[in-house]
């Protein structure tokens, strides 16, 4: 039975108390060549997990795909992907984890499946096929055109014509991604199977793509133009998605020791609150984008303050009510880097303020989620030209903007948040193509791996590997950091986050510029417990780009 509860005193999960790495295996160890990252490879690295200290391992697809979007797009859900292996390849990997007590939760990418699925394949042949309403076709409209006005976040409309039927089907994201339909029990029935294969083998749980658009909204209705704009609150709006997911849970969770965190992608925190409300018996935790993409509009980077980061933080510490739990995370294989995106990525600060972020996620409420190379402070890569981008997204918006915006304008923005800053290779030494591959890589590799690289950094005690270890180890035998309850007490301070954690003070610096930080007479300070500080009376100095966990009491 699921660990989950439904009091606040009951016994508390694991995975409240778990830290999250997260693993693309395209792009973490090459071991035979052929510039792809492998399961192998990821075998062959459990003991550097282990050391880091991570207790969950959540994997991006490994499943048979013909990768129109690196895994996202599904044609064999019992199969793993060739380039990565084969399924004795996964029960090693998975067999590795389990003897060092690491837990390994999969990726479940189910609003869609690639269009070369059995189902698919099947369901296009005619409108009479028996896989037909696996999907979402519609008839054209009287001129021809699309059902409805919906479009596709990797551009151009969320609907494709096919010729032989003479209907239209729904795709929220690449032509290649057809969604499934999820009002056909049949369907439900399948995912279910699928989840149960894996979990038989002994997965802890799954990460869930997109979950939220699996419930279409009833009829389709044409989007606003305001709507338009972020089409992602529409498409995960649909009330259905909680019997889905309480169906999900009764069929299958249940019967199971697992965790589940859904990707909420338009999903607003006090609506994400149903979601993980533990009475409901929906999902245990949810990504949340407002913090990654605060300072995204579209295909537009705009910017971002410190006192706007914290009041997300506070705002989100606040929606999740004393039935759920959050999850904290400042990069993944979606986002630029951490460093490049909030902290100061020039030679000279990229170490201190890799650190400063990775304090940040160790040390806030909620679980914590590490992408792979964030241990490491590793960087955005530097692109010179759109073709320098593998991602389809980059060329699928650019069709559908490039009549109105400049090349170089799209560019720059694609440099900064495009989703290949954080495909490139794993950094493991400063030898040819960072160690990860001896073949030639799908992705460049960051020419900063001369420097940023596991091997040097494992050697140097003040790196960002080392600083990132001891953290997660201190975090392990902090019930503060852990359990504690979390208050921001300085929420305008444009340069210096401070938050307490049960009796310990987090101080962080997001500045070049050192700074001689006050605290309130209330909190007399005890000492620094980690990081470094120089403490006088009251008074806190931190050097520029620099942590500090204090412990207060009473005054
Ligand atoms: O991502 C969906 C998502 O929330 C976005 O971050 C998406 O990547 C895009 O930027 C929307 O504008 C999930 C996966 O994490 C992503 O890798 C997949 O491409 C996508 O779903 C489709 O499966
Ligand atoms: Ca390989």
């Amino acid at each position: 039975m699921t660990a989950n509860s439904t009091s606040p005193t009951a016994a508390r999960p694991w995975w409240k108390d778990a830290v999250i790495y997260q693993i693309y295996p395209r792009s973490f160890l090459d071991t035979n060549g052929d510039g792809v990252g492998d399961l192998p490879g990821i075998t062959a690295k459990l003991d550097y997990l282990k050391a880091l200290g991570v207790d969950v391992v959540w994997l991006s697809p490994h499943f048979d795909s013909p990768n129109a979007d690196n895994g996202y797009d599904i044609r064999d859900y019992r199969k793993v992907m060739a380039e990565f292996g084969t399924m004795a390849d996964f029960d090693a990997m998975l067999a590795g984890m389990t003897a060092r007590g690491i837990r390994l939760i999969i990726d479940l990418v189910v609003n869609h499946s690639s269009d070369e699925h059995a189902w698919f394949v099947e369901s296009r042949k005619s409108r009479d096929n028996p896989y037909r309403d696996y999907y979402i076709w519609r008839d054209p409209k009287p001129d021809g055109g699309p059902p409805n006005n919906y479009r596709a976040f990797f551009g151009g409309p969320a609907w494709t014509f096919d010729e032989g039927s003479g209907q239209y089907y729904l795709h929220y994201f690449a032509a290649k991604q057809p969604d499934l339909n999820w009002d056909n029990p049949k369907v439900r029935q399948e995912v279910w199977d699928l989840m149960r294969f894996w979990l038989d083998k002994g997965v802890s749980g799954f990460r869930m793509d997109v979950i939220p658009f699996i419930a279409k909204t009833s009829g389709l209705p044409d989007l606003t133009s305001e709507e338009l704009r972020a089409p992602q609150f529409v498409y995960a709006g649909d009330p259905r998605l909680h019997d889905h997911l309480r169906e999900m849970r009764r069929e299958v969770l249940d019967h199971y020791d697992t965790m589940t965190v859904g990707e909420a992608f338009g999903v607003r925190p006090e609506k994400a609150r149903d979601l993980i409300d533990s009475r409901r018996r929906e999902l245990d935790l949810v990504i949340n984008f407002d913090i990654v993409r605060m300072d995204i509009d579209g295909w537009r980077k705009t910017s971002w303050t410190l006192p706007r980061l914290k009041a997300l933080y506070t705002e989100l510490d606040q929606a999740v009510g004393p039935f759920g739990w959050n999850t904290v995370f400042l990069s993944n294989h979606d986002n630029p880097r951490s460093v490049s995106h909030f902290g100061d990525d020039d030679p000279a600060w990229v170490e201190r303020s890799a650190k400063v972020l990775n304090t940040l996620i160790l040390t806030q409420r909620g679980t914590p989620f590490l992408y792979q190379g964030e241990e490491l402070g590793m960087t955005n890569y530097p692109f010179r030209t759109l073709d320098d981008f593998d991602d389809l997204e980059v060329a699928g918006r650019w069709r559908d903007v490039k009549h109105r915006v400049s090349e170089a304008e799209y560019l720059a923005n694609a440099r900064a948040m495009g989703r290949d800053n954080a495909r490139t290779p794993m950094q493991w030494t400063s030898g040819p193509n960072g160690g990860f591959t001896t073949g030639r890589p799908w992705l460049p590799v960051n020419p900063n791996t001369a420097t940023i690289n596991a091997a040097a950094e494992a050697e140097r005690p003040d790196s960002v590997l080392n600083h990132t270890r001891a953290l997660i180890a201190f975090r392990r035998d902090s019930i503060d950091l852990r359990e504690g309850d979390y208050r921001d007490i300085d929420p305008d301070h444009e340069q210096v986050f401070a938050y307490r954690r049960g009796k310990l003070l987090v101080l962080l610096n997001f500045e070049r510029e050192a700074v001689r930080y006050a605290v309130p007479a209330e909190q007399a300070l005890h000492g620094v417990v980690f990081g470094s500080a120089e403490i006088q009376g009251q008074t806190v100095r931190l050097d520029g780009w620099t942590s500090a966990i204090l412990e207060v009491g009473a005054g």
